[in-house]
């Protein structure tokens, strides 16, 4: 094992001031750290370079970096649980894993060096939300093996700001709490946070009343029509934070609560790509594509052009001159729907309910198979203070504005109120009975 102390790391730099040069300079030297580190230490990585006959020693400019392999979920599957770490295990000080809807969880490790980094980014990104240090902050990722939890937890702190550890779940708790402890801010998926104003609605009080001004939320694809919903319903800011395990977890970008036009991405410690997902060809910034991350600053888990499978393209910075920002993520390729020939996310779905006020936000999507044809039917609950008739006009509105923006004809179908599940963190839309 050779030395794995990340040199540079303590040049620490102001994200909204720091010119593009020094940028470029310090992720060059970072970025050839990491080749080098995940050489010499991780053997999946030098596999890989060596069959496409690189070495760390072809990194001169961060161009370079193309002529890298990617790597890919199931590099992490085959090297499962441990073989990816590139420091010993008495270096490593915490594991956190994502559970996977299929097979076995991706494992990754972080030493000392790289939870201080992390909470130093989640405090960052709180900052940029608006979050400041005295503020009271509620905390409703889920604590444990996911990182949204432990990973929002250490940048509360971290900031100043005062943390409410309430984890994910236990609905009425949350209201009860929100209610009595007043936080400014609120962690958790959005999905989870209309979940919350339901029960909060349900028990007569009104979420616009609360002490809360923001929301920093993430962890699952969501819409700008979901945005101005969460706004209007709860009277805060709603703020895009995106992040995913492999790369670090939440804080890998966000939004400024200022702009509100796209996660931002903190380029001193990763750096992004946009590549076609078919050909693997990079592409220019501005085209949409498959995001791609390189990590410049980790220590225990190094990643080289991981593939993300989320879609979206790179934009220019804007509250942070220097750092891109990416479109927000409104679906990744393993959420695409293709229903006879149509290719779907459900957030485009999403984008049209939350666009017919006589709706509710609680939709699922069920798919079946009838003979060759392949059928989607939209699951949606009434409003509960509206006529059934209002209702089923709202239902054959969406039907129809699905066939004329999406192209493809799907079935429409009232539920009751309370009767489709309701999220509790990472919310599942689509049920595949093919
Ligand atoms: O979800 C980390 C996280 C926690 C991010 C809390 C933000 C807040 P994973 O469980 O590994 O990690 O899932 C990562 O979730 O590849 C995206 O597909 C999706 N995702 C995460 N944030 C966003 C977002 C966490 N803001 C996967 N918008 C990613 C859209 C998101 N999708």
């Amino acid at each position: 094992m050779s030395k794995s102390t990340t040199p540079h790391v303590a040049a620490q730099i102001d994200p909204a001031g720091v010119s593009l040069g020094e940028l470029h300079a310090l992720q060059l030297q970072r970025l050839q750290w990491t080749i080098n580190h995940a050489y010499a230490n991780v053997e999946l990585y030098r596999r890989k370079f060596d069959e496409v006959g690189v070495s760390p020693s072809d990194l001169r400019a961060l161009e370079d970096i193309r002529r890298f392999p990617f790597t890919t979920k199931s590099d992490l599957r085959e090297t499962y649980p441990f073989g990816m770490f590139a420091v010993p295990m008495s270096q490593v000080s915490r594991i956190h894993a994502s559970s996977g809807t299929t097979g076995r969880p991706t494992v990754v490790g972080y030493t000392r060096g790289d939870l201080d980094r992390w909470a130093d980014l989640l405090a960052r990104s709180l900052h940029a939300s608006g979050v400041r240090a005295g503020m009271k902050v509620h905390n409703a990722y889920g604590y444990g093996l996911f990182t949204g939890g432990l990973g929002a937890h250490a940048g509360i702190e971290r900031l100043g700001a005062t943390v409410i550890p309430m984890s994910g779940g236990q609905t009425a708790r949350q209201v009860q709490l929100i209610r009595d402890f007043e936080p400014d801010a609120i962690m958790c998926t959005p999905s989870y946070l209309l979940a919350i104003a339901d029960v909060m609605e349900k028990e007569g009080f009104d979420p616009s009343a609360t002490s809360l001004k923001v929301a920093i939320l993430g962890a699952e694809p969501w819409t700008n029509e979901m945005r101005h919903e969460i706004e209007r319903r709860w009277g805060i800011d709603a703020v895009d934070i995106y992040g995913l395990s492999e790369v670090m977890g939440p804080g890998v970008a966000t939004e400024s609560a200022r702009t509100k036009d796209g996660p931002h991405v903190w380029e001193d410690h990763f750096l992004p790509e946009v590549i076609d997902g078919e050909s693997g060809a990079a592409l220019h910034d501005g085209a949409w594509g498959e995001l791609v991350f390189t990590s410049l600053t980790k220590e225990a888990f190094p990643v080289i052009r991981y593939r993300t499978r989320d879609l979206t393209r790179l934009l220019p910075g804007t509250a942070f001159p220097a750092m891109r920002r990416i479109e927000k993520i409104t679906g990744r390729n393993d959420d695409m729907i293709i229903l006879r020939g149509v290719n779907l996310f459900p957030t485009q779905i999403e984008e049209l309910v939350m666009g017919i006020e006589t709706l509710t936000p609680h939709f699922i999507l069920e798919l079946r198979r009838e003979g060759r044809m392949d059928s989607l039917t939209v699951r949606i609950e009434r409003h509960p203070d509206l006529e059934r008739g209002v209702c089923e006009s709202a239902a054959a509105v969406l039907q129809q504005r699905i066939k004329v923006h999406i192209g493809t004809t799907v079935e429409v179908r009232l539920a009751e109120p309370g009767e489709l599940p309701r999220s509790d963190g990472k919310y599942k839309r689509v049920y595949d009975h093919r």
